[in-house]
């Protein structure tokens, strides 16, 4: 029997009944029918969040910048939601627990909502769930979306691909700006933010991030990304990395952007859950499909076609 969605629970979700709202979340990252359902009940509701993501290597302070920068949205009256995304990582064992506890402070306050997401079994892979739970907190009414998530491209969720602005966290001492230019990623930030700026070496490591900026080639009116000093432990420099998270959006509101950020984040959702639908329907397949793929009776173009026939 198809279980339809309570109309209560939509009921409580646009009254901000913080219940209803992990109740809406778990039912989506269950990938049950149900949670469909109600994704796309709220869907139009959303649209007005400001997504933000917060990547950088483990330990690099994304936390700690996040939680600050909940403070400096808060005075700003903003309400705000934070997902983190389990890292997979083995560095990173004791970090929810961490990350919990920093947070804890804003567990009274109504206008703040942290969640982790785990990293398996969700439909359409871990970046799918994120985006479908960045939908419901973006039509809970949420202003600004932290994603928090280590690393880039090989993680599970590409951060680029789902945010309207990228913070890139470095920290200095740790050839953090040469391995970041080495692995491509440089060009995935919106912003740069040299955390643990009270460590020696920060200085340079700006001015290693100004040097690679420098080779690309500034058009007129296109975002030169800012790079923010901070030592969020202490508290600084927080205020002006908000400030320029807040100019990257007026920047893509002004140059429409947006538009196409919010087009791709559509696209990616639809191509992440395509990908899952595949690797099912290729997996259930029998033996003798497989077989006739191995020994070349049929082409992998044949078989590709005969997979995405069937509906
Ligand atoms: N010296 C210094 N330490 C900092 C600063 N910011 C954060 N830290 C410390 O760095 C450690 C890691 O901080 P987190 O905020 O947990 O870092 P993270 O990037 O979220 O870590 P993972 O989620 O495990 O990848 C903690 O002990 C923080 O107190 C800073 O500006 N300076
Ligand atoms: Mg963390």
């Amino acid at each position: 029997m198809l279980l339809s969605v309570s109309t209560a629970l939509i009921d409580r979700f646009f009254n901000r009944d913080e219940r209803a709202l992990a109740r809406a979340i778990s039912l989506v990252e269950s990938g049950l029918r149900q949670g469909q359902q109600l994704l796309q009940t709220m869907r139009p509701h959303g649209g007005k969040a400001v997504i933000i993501g917060i990547t950088g290597s483990p330990g690099s302070g994304k936390s700690t910048l996040t939680d600050r920068l909940i403070a400096v949205a808060r005075e700003r009256d903003k309400r705000v939601a934070v997902i983190a995304v389990d890292p997979t990582s083995p560095y990173s064992g004791g970090a929810i627990l961490g990350d919990r506890i920093r947070m804890m402070r804003w567990h009274q306050d109504e206008n703040v909502y942290i969640r982790s997401m785990a990293t398996r079994g969700h439909l359409g892979g871990l970046a799918a769930a994120t985006l479908q739970v960045v939908a419901l907190l973006d039509a809970y009414g949420f202003d600004l979306i932290f994603i928090e998530t280590v690393g880039v491209g090989q993680s599970e969720v590409d951060i680029v691909e789902v945010a309207d602005s990228t913070v890139l966290v470095l920290t200095p001492g740790q050839g953090d700006g040469v391995q970041a230019f080495k692995a491509g990623i440089m060009e995935i930030a919106d912003i740069f933010a040299i955390n643990k700026f009270d460590l020696p070496g920060g200085p340079r490591l700006k001015r290693e991030i100004q040097a690679v900026l420098e080779l690309n080639q500034w058009t007129p009116g296109s975002w030169q990304p800012p790079i923010s000093e901070t030592i969020a432990s202490q508290g600084q420099g927080i205020s002006e990395l908000y400030e320029h998270i807040e100019a990257h959006y007026r920047h893509l509101q002004s140059s429409g952007k947006l538009r196409q950020v919010k087009q791709q984040r559509a696209r990616f959702e639809i191509a992440a859950l395509i990908t899952e639908e595949v690797r099912r329907k290729v997996h259930a397949r029998e033996q003798g499909f497989i077989e006739a793929v191995l020994h070349g009776q049929m082409s992998l173009e044949e078989a590709v076609k005969e997979l995405l026939r069937e509906s």
